[in-house]
């Protein structure tokens, strides 16, 4: 073996990394006295309609930041901006995920203390942002009924690393003939002691529970 071999150990210098600045990120919400959510889905699946029903519940009792990543456009952050919210949008171009970095970067200029509540909408997939931690007190993965039954199977890990999972746009479950019952099954067989909540984004239904859960 050659002695110019290099060995990099790419979960320390990536992940590492990673860690340092999300562990900075968590001390600064800490300080400045905000709750963070980071909330993950595949595209579609209605990250941002929650975040608007969740906003419509919870804007008059507390200040609220909405940070969304999207690879482009600002339409998240206008959509949540709508409800009267202060949005910083992230376009991350070709990265599948938020990072700690990013977020650090996109709250730069931002006086924080004004806030009480941060809800981070990562980039649309249930792959990648599983890996990286952002600092915040809570990961929320949303699955729809609308994305088929294998959903939860097909992401154990990202499942596993999250605080609560949120089944979304249960208006529509009888309508496709959805299984409610299984995918929760599903969700216990990875995690048998994570919260899951069903929800209407759309119609408000469970919406309540939710607020109630979330501890606000
Ligand atoms: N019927 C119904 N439609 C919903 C519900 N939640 C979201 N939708 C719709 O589903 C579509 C996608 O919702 P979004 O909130 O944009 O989904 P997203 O996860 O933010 O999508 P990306 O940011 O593109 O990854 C929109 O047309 C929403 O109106 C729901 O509970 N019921
Ligand atoms: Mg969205």
């Amino acid at each position: 073996m050659t002695d110019r071999t290099i060995m990099i150990d790419i979960g320390k210098d990536l992940f590492g990394a990673n860690e340092e600045a999300a562990a900075h990120n968590a001390e600064l919400f800490r300080q400045s006295g905000i709750r963070a959510i980071d909330i993950m889905g595949s595209v579609g699946t209605g990250k941002t309609q929650l975040i608007e029903a969740l906003c419509e519940k919870l804007r008059d009792k507390y200040r609220i930041l909405m940070v969304a990543g999207d690879l482009a456009t600002t339409i998240d952050a206008d959509r949540v901006a709508s409800h009267g919210v202060d949005t910083v949008q992230i376009n991350t171009g070709t990265a599948c995920h938020l990072d700690a970095r990013m977020i650090q970067v996109a709250l730069k200029d931002i006086e924080l203390s004004q806030y009480q509540l941060i809800f981070i909408e990562n980039v649309g997939n249930l792959i990648c942002p599983a890996g990286y931690s952002l600092g915040v007190d809570k990961k929320i993965v949303v699955v729809s009924v609308t994305e088929g039954p294998y959903m939860v199977k097909k992401h154990p890990l990202t499942i596993k690393r999250a605080d609560m999972v949120v089944i979304n746009k249960i208006d529509l479950a009888d309508a496709i003939g959805f299984d409610m019952g299984a995918l929760e099954t599903d969700v216990r067989e990875v995690d048998a002691k994570i919260p899951v909540y069903r929800v209407s984004s759309k119609t408000g239904e469970g919406i309540d529970t939710l607020v109630e859960a979330l501890d606000f």
